[in-house]
């Protein structure tokens, strides 16, 4: 049988790493079958064409992973998909908490023939015996002989192909410039950056996050050998390719055990597994000088934080006191001294915050060492303490938001603030720490340091004001270009200069040793 997984796109950015559950399901699909991958994300596709899609490839099954965000488009292709006779079965965090609503029982029209509800690993090879033999059920759950829910333990975690697996969807260097590209250094002919698990499960349960109640509050971890061998192999292919690799470590808290972290971070050291790395890790766990140093040697680049909020009442309501914003400033010195940056991320619209917020945000965030800082809205995802709170409190204005997914818009009202001066605030803190200005100045900040730092900061600064200020196309990425020009034209200049001067120096040495 031929299976497609499809992750739709999310509409907003375009979205350069792949989904590591499409990886990880191909990776668990019985031999006999051969499973196809597209990301909507990397290729954009609507109904029409996924259908003639399907029909063409004689694909026998699709498998959908979705977010909330995407579960509209989710629904949509996926009745396309049936509308043509062809099986399918969704999986993700948002079926798993709303399942009579993909399977059409909660007074809505039915998306799905089966969902597969929490960690698919176990019961993926199941759904496709049971697709082939055209037997399939409505529900999948991992239970074990007693029905009790079962977590896959990760100890077996299967080998994931990243040597063969075709990857050309997701190279972010342009084609046209590939074989230039290629040629430089170790060689950028492609850049990938590919999602990357050690383990899962977080126990903090902060309010407004799903991931407690999916993945449970009990940790589990992949051998640190399965984890190297995966670094190694992805190592490799970046070399025979002549370009470069980046793991996201999508562990939602990669240093939970930082016992645990610390011995994987020497085990990637000792087989000299290194590649530049992200991971999220949150601000508690960061003040531990030794994990900062194995971060840094190990070839961690930058950390994503949840800061959620300077105010510690918001982030007691969330129930995120763990998270200290007077020690925000020496969390970040503390990763900077090491050239490792922040990606710092912070939400508005909780109850405590008033107009002005982003403002009082931008001044603390001034003084920190340059970052990426992130502004989001809190937002009820489906089965969260926070959307029973706020439903059970009659403040969601849309209590089915994801049905008409609107970027960056509210579906309850703040306490003490109106919905529409949220929305200013986190627009006022996009359009400040992403304007011209601010990005010469993040870059100038750090004039003290190597130019590749200052360039890394440069192009992350580019891409991440993509997330809230549009620029898909290449006009949009041409205009942006061009009201930045001074900050990229200095880099150009010195990178040339620098080089200019390393090669009279070579001429000189040369002309030394030859007198
Ligand atoms: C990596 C990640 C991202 C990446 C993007 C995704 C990517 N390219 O990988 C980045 C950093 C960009 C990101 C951003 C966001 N993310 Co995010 N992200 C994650 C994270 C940390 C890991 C995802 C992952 O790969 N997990 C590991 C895999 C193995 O698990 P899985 O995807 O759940 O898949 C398993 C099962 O669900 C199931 N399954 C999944 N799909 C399918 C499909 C089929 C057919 C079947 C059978 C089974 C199946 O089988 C898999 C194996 O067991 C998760 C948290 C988490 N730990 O999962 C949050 C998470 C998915 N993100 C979340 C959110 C909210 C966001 C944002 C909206 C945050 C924000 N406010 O801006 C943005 C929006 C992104 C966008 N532009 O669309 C939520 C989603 C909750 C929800 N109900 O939708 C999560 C769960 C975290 C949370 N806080 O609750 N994210
Ligand atoms: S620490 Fe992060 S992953 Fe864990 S519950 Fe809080 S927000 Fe979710």
């Amino acid at each position: 049988m031929r299976i497609l997984l499809y992750n739709p796109d999310n509409g907003v950015t375009r979205n350069f790493m792949p989904h590591l559950w499409m990886f990880l399901l191909k990776a668990l699909t019985p031999a006999g079958h051969e499973v196809v991958l597209i990301d909507g994300n990397a290729q954009p596709m609507d109904e029409a064409a996924i259908a003639r899609f399907v029909l063409h490839e004689k694909i026998g099954l699709v498998g959908i992973g979705a977010m909330t965000r995407m579960i509209a488009k989710a629904y949509r292709m996926a009745d396309a998909i049936r509308a043509v006779g062809v099986p399918v079965v969704m999986g993700g965090p948002h079926v798993t908490e709303m399942a009579d609503e993909a399977l059409g029982r909660s007074g809505g029209p039915r998306h799905a023939d089966a969902v597969a509800l929490g960690e698919a690993d176990e019961t993926w090879p199941k759904i496709v015996n049971d697709a082939a033999n055209n037997a399939l059920k409505e529900i999948y759950a991992p239970v074990d002989a007693f029905g009790q829910e079962q977590k896959p333990s990760l100890q077996e975690y299967p080998p994931i192909p990243w040597d063969t697996i075709d990857l050309d969807q997701f190279n972010i260097v342009p084609k046209l410039a590939t074989p230039m590209l290629r040629k430089l250094g170790a060689g950028w002919g492609t850049f990938r950056i590919i999602p990357v698990e050690s383990g899962r499960g977080c126990p903090y349960g902060c309010e407004f996050c799903t991931v407690t109640g999916f993945f449970g509050d009990s940790i589990r971890f992949r051998t640190n050998k399965s984890v190297v061998d995966e670094l190694l192999l992805l190592k490799a292919r970046a070399s025979s390719e002549r370009g470069q690799i980046a793991v996201f470590f999508i562990d939602d808290n990669f240093a939970i055990n930082v016992k645990r972290t610390k011995s994987l971070l020497r085990d990637i050291i000792a087989a000299n597994a290194q590649v530049h790395w992200v991971a999220q890790i949150s601000a508690n766990l960061l003040r531990d000088e030794e994990l900062v140093d194995l971060i840094a040697a190990a070839g961690g680049k930058w950390i994503f934080i949840g800061m959620e909020s300077i105010d510690p009442a918001n982030l007691k309501d969330v129930n995120k006191g763990f998270n200290k914003p007077g020690e925000y400033a020496a969390v970040l010195e503390r990763l900077a001294q090491r050239n490792v940056f922040a990606i710092t991320s912070f939400i508005f619209g909780m109850d405590n915050d008033t107009t002005g917020v982003a403002d009082r945000t931008l001044s603390e965030i001034q003084n920190w060492p340059p970052g990426l800082p992130i502004f989001g809205l809190l937002t009820p995802l489906p089965a969260t303490p926070l959307y029973k709170r706020l439903e059970a409190a009659g403040r969601l204005t849309r209590p089915r938001h994801w049905q008409e997914f609107i970027p960056f818009a509210m579906a309850h009202t703040p306490l003490k603030m109106t919905i529409d001066e949220a929305h200013a605030e986190v627009k006022h803190g996009w359009a400040k720490s992403y304007s011209p200005e601010a990005i010469a100045k993040a870059v100038g900040s750090v004039a003290h340091k190597p130019l590749g730092y200052r360039i890394n900061i440069l192009i992350a600064r580019l891409c991440f004001r993509g997330i809230y200020f549009p620029q898909m196309g290449r006009f949009a990425w041409f205009k942006t270009i061009a009201e930045n020009r001074r900050t990229i034209f200095g880099l150009i200049k010195e990178g040339f200069a620098g080089r200019r001067a390393n090669v009279q120096n070579a001429q000189e040495v040369g002309a030394s040793s030859l007198s």
